[in-house]
């Protein structure tokens, strides 16, 4: 695992040569760092919006995608970004919680729809998150420019899973971020936080008995072939964040340039809606032809009660975490939720 200081200094060295490669290319040439690998559904949403940016712009701006492994980590991207070595990131929320806490409120469990149509609703227009989470991101020089779902988060262990008690001393891999470590302590599971690259190696080598992730990412990172279960217990949606430097957008960006990317940001929610629900949809069919014998369990309601009335003692957590604006933010956001939820359902 990379340790702060080397992760630190990898982030600052790579800073000072994408800023000197910046000096040397073109003024106009957009840098897109991506937490996931090509083929996945943030490279889906990267390509199309590199297609579109240089569409739109007529070819005065090209648009450079780096995968995940060419920059670091999640957490060294978003800090590439504040450090205006880059202009765009991922930055999902799982990895986020230490640098904006209260976009930790998408780590809640069970707060998010089972309706994707409805968290779709939420994730594009939702004041709480562009008005009030924008802040938040503000403070720490980003420019919070989208949300989107990619899927449910499916859990592959090593034994079934089907209550709490089943959790016990089960060495659960989560993303980085405090909250998930309380979700997954109130889950009664001993969360190992850890960061994407490392998974496969540490289910292979039994260093974690489990992880969790949408079903396009277990096919396309291979979870699966060292998992012996996927686990659909319903308590978390797969969100992500796109994001800018903020001073970028706001004193660097023509306002041709900028209302050209926010034209593009708005035409995306629902290419990369779809393309997440094609890409979970096939891959869930890849992994079953690839192993048949890996067993497939969806827990019932009642069973999936039990981990939810579980997870309250996590929720807890995210307010004291986050105080009280932290617990405006989650009631918000939970009526935002059962309004979106009325009107998908009409
Ligand atoms: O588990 C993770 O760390 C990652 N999972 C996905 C699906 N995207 C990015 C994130 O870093």
């Amino acid at each position: 695992m990379m340790t702060t200081i080397f992760r630190t200094w990898f982030a600052a060295a790579l800073a000072v040569s994408l800023a000197a490669a910046a000096g040397a290319a073109k003024a106009d040439e957009w840098k897109f760092a991506i937490e996931e690998i090509s083929g996945s559904v943030q490279d889906a949403y990267a390509q199309e919006f590199k297609r579109l940016v240089e569409e739109k712009s007529g070819g005065d701006i090209t648009v450079t995608v780096y995968p995940y492994g060419t920059l670091g980590t999640s957490a060294d991207l978003t800090e590439l970004v504040t450090q205006g070595a880059i202009q765009f990131a991922n930055a999902s929320p799982g990895h986020l919680g230490t640098l904006v806490q209260e976009i930790q409120v998408f780590s809640v469990p069970y707060l998010l729809s089972q309706s994707n149509e409805a968290n779709k609703a939420v994730l594009t227009e939702s004041a709480t998150i562009y008005e009030q989470l924008g802040k938040d991101f503000e403070e720490k020089d980003l420019k919070l420019l989208t949300m989107y779902p990619e899927g449910e988060m499916v859990w592959t262990t090593n034994k079934e899973i089907r209550s709490p008690a089943d959790f016990d001393g089960f060495k659960m891999r989560t993303m980085v971020s405090p909250m998930l470590v309380a979700a997954y302590e109130s889950f009664g599971a001993s969360p190992t936080p850890m960061p994407y690259g490392e998974v496969y190696g540490g289910l292979q080598l039994k260093a974690i008995d489990g992880q969790v992730n949408p079903i396009f990412a277990i096919e396309e990172m291979k979870f699966y072939e060292v998992s012996d279960y996927m686990i659909w217990a319903g308590q978390q949606q797969f969100t992500t964040t796109v994001v800018t430097n903020a001073d970028w957008y706001a004193a660097d960006l023509s306002d041709e340039q900028r209302t050209l990317l926010d034209s593009v940001i708005a035409e995306l929610n629902d290419y990369i809606f779809k393309v997440q629900q094609q890409y979970n949809e096939e891959r869930l069919e890849k992994i079953k032809k690839a192993k048949p014998e890996l067993k497939m369990i969806r827990l019932s309601e009642e069973e999936r009660a039990a981990f939810k009335e579980a997870s309250m003692e996590a929720r807890k957590k995210f307010v004291e975490m986050t105080g009280e604006s932290g617990q405006k933010i989650l009631d918000q956001l939970e009526s935002e939720i059962q309004a979106a939820e009325k009107n998908a359902s009409k």
